[in-house]
Order: structure tokens, then C-alpha cells, then sequence
């Protein structure tokens, strides 16, 4: 196959539009894909600053190098997620990046700062803490742009990622979810920063051949929390359609975009009611304590037994609260 732009031989195809571009022009194909979903979104202005979810993948150093190629202002937000010898080498991944390219990279820090780490907020049931550790990371990410005065953060979300969202909402008709599942969820309000997906059209694939290309680092290895999943089961069926149907993915998430979600809208769930502070740590929720206050009790005494277990010290969090 040819490039599609300068008819050298092709190194990357892109079977959905029966197109490729050679190493030279991709980056510019791809970086243009992205600049088009922020315009077309409007997911954020030039003279807004960014802060971009960094997780020393492949999908968030794409996400914050095409950014910067576009010429926008993003800082990166690392968070310290106490999962091993992974958490050590994604962070060093993410540090090599921002000291590579002279970015600033926030960072929180769970098990110094609060006391707890993502192990320590396993599920009983599913064995599993990812549930809770999304909840960790958007608390996190949301508290950070909102006291430091960031209108925006921006996540590496992909294609494939959001197909597989969108078919798990579908499998189990989570209606509030599926109405609110979208590259753009805006600011309801003042301390709730609007989230944005840049990446929600281009699939992992072509994620990892624009990081190729453009040299980026990143960490190769998954989340061994990961091995599982739902959304890897469903990433696996989703990619045997694609082999069958290239473009499939694509027109499964686009099409709902466009026509499903405005029918599923309806279901009632309105995040703007009843939103008062959190009587802990002031962020919007809809009881007394935030969802995040309220696991963040559990993964703390939890992690205060494991460290009496293995004779540590424990480190001092906010104090522990009985379980509501
Ligand atoms: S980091 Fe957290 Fe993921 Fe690891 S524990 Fe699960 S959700 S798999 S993106
Ligand atoms: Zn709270």
C-alpha cells in the first residue's frame, strides 16, 4: 500500500478507511484527527489550560504530545496508585516524559497523602478494586483542576475504550450511564471541572503506532489488577467484529453518539440536583459524605491491618470514620 498523502510506501493502514500513511505524514493525519474532535466537541479553547489524566501509557503521553504539537498549554497529573512494581515504573515513565520535554507533572501521592493505597480497596465480590480505583482517579483528577484552576481535564480514553464502555452499559442496560457515556461531560458545577476525551475516534491501535512514531516511552506492561476484567472481555469480542467488519467498532460508537444516546436520555438521572459539599473534604455529592470520603475510610483501615499484620508503621491519613 501507498501513503494516502505523499504515495511513499505505507507504514501505518487504517483498514476502517480503506486509507494509510507512511511514518512521515501519520503523526500530522493523526494529530489533525484529534484537533478536529476538540473543534467539533468544543472541548476546550486555546487559551484554556489542560490537565491531562497521565498514567505513563501509551493513550496519555500520545494524548499530552499531540496537545502540546497542537500548540495547547498541558500540564500532565500523575496519581501514585500503590500498585507495586507497575505504579513505580508507569510513574518513572511519566516523569522521563514531563523532564524529557519540560512539562509540569502534579502528583498524588495515595498511600503519603491519604493513607491508603488502590490494593487496599479490593472488592469481595469481584476480587477486583478497579470500580473503586475509577473513582480514586476521577476524585483525584477533578480536585487537583478544580483547586488549581484548571477548566479542563482531558483523559486518553480511546476508541476500543469506549466501544467496550458502551457495549457493558448496553449487556447490562445501565441507562443512567449509557445517557450520560460521551467525549464531553461538562461542568455542573463550580468545583466539578468539565472532562473531555480528545482520543474517543482513534482506536488503541492507532494510539500506539502515533507513540511509536513519535518516540514516546511508555510503559508496555498492563495493570496486573487488569487481568479479568469485563472491559477486556469485551474489548475481545469487540475486536473478533472488527475482523470481520473493519469499522465496526467505530460505527457502534459513533452511531450511538448520534442516535442512541439522546433516546436513552431520559432516564432521570440529573448530576446538577441536590449537589451540596462533602462534609469532609468539600466536593460536590448528593449525601453527606462523598463516595470517595466513604471507600477512602475502608481502604484506610484496611491498610492500618495490613501494616499491624507486617509490624509497619501506618502513615497518618484524616481520622478513620465509622462505615454510614
Ligand atoms: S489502574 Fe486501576 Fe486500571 Fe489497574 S486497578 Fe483497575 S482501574 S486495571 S485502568
Ligand atoms: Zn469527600
Amino acid at each position: 500500500m501507498r501513503c494516502h498523502r505523499c504515495r511513499k510506501p505505507a507504514n501505518v493502514e487504517i483498514r476502517r478507511s480503506r486509507t494509510a500513511y507512511c511514518a512521515g505524514c501519520y503523526p500530522d493525519w493523526f494529530r489533525q484527527q484529534v484537533q478536529d474532535r476538540i473543534d467539533h466537541e468544543r472541548m476546550f479553547r486555546r487559551d484554556e489550560r489542560v490537565l491531562v489524566a497521565v498514567s505513563g501509557g501509551k493513550d496519555s503521553l500520545a494524548l499530552w504530545h499531540t496537545l502540546l504539537q497542537l500548540g495547547y498549554q498541558a500540564d500532565g497529573m500523575y496519581i501514585r496508585l500503590g500498585i507495586g512494581d507497575y505504579s513505580r515504573r508507569s510513574q518513572a515513565k511519566s516523569e522521563a516524559f514531563a523532564e524529557r520535554h519540560g512539562l509540569t507533572l502534579h502528583q498524588v501521592d495515595l498511600k503519603d497523602d491519604h493513607g491508603f493505597t488502590v490494593p487496599d480497596l479490593l472488592d469481595t465480590r469481584s476480587g477486583k478494586p478497579c470500580a473503586a480505583c475509577g473513582t480514586v482517579k476521577r476524585y483525584h483528577f477533578n480536585k487537583v483542576a478544580a483547586d488549581l484552576g484548571y477548566p479542563v481535564v482531558a483523559t486518553g480514553h480511546n476508541l476500543d475504550d469506549e466501544a467496550a464502555t458502551l457495549l457493558g452499559n448496553v449487556v447490562h442496560w445501565n441507562t443512567d450511564y449509557l445517557g450520560r457515556q460521551g467525549p464531553v461531560l461538562e461542568s455542573t458545577h463550580p468545583r466539578l471541572v468539565r472532562k473531555v476525551k480528545p482520543l474517543y475516534r482513534l482506536s488503541e491501535r492507532e494510539t500506539a503506532a502515533y507513540a511509536i512514531i513519535s518516540r514516546i516511552d511508555y510503559i508496555l506492561e498492563e495493570c496486573p489488577m487488569a487481568k479479568g476484567a469485563k472491559s477486556l472481555a469485551y474489548k475481545d469480542l469487540l475486536n473478533a467484529l472488527e475482523e470481520e467488519q473493519p469499522g465496526a467498532k467505530h460505527r457502534f460508537l459513533v452511531g450511538f453518539l448520534k442516535e442512541g444516546r439522546a433516546a436513552v436520555r431520559t432516564g432521570g438521572f440529573d448530576q446538577a440536583a441536590d449537589l451540596h459539599e462533602c462534609a469532609r473534604c468539600g466536593q460536590p455529592t448528593t449525601g453527606d459524605l462523598c463516595a470517595y470520603c466513604r471507600m477512602a475510610d475502608r481502604g484506610r483501615r484496611k491498610a492500618v491491618l495490613k501494616d499491624a499484620k507486617y509490624g509497619r508503621q501506618p502513615i497518618a491519613g484524616p481520622e478513620l470514620q465509622a462505615d454510614r
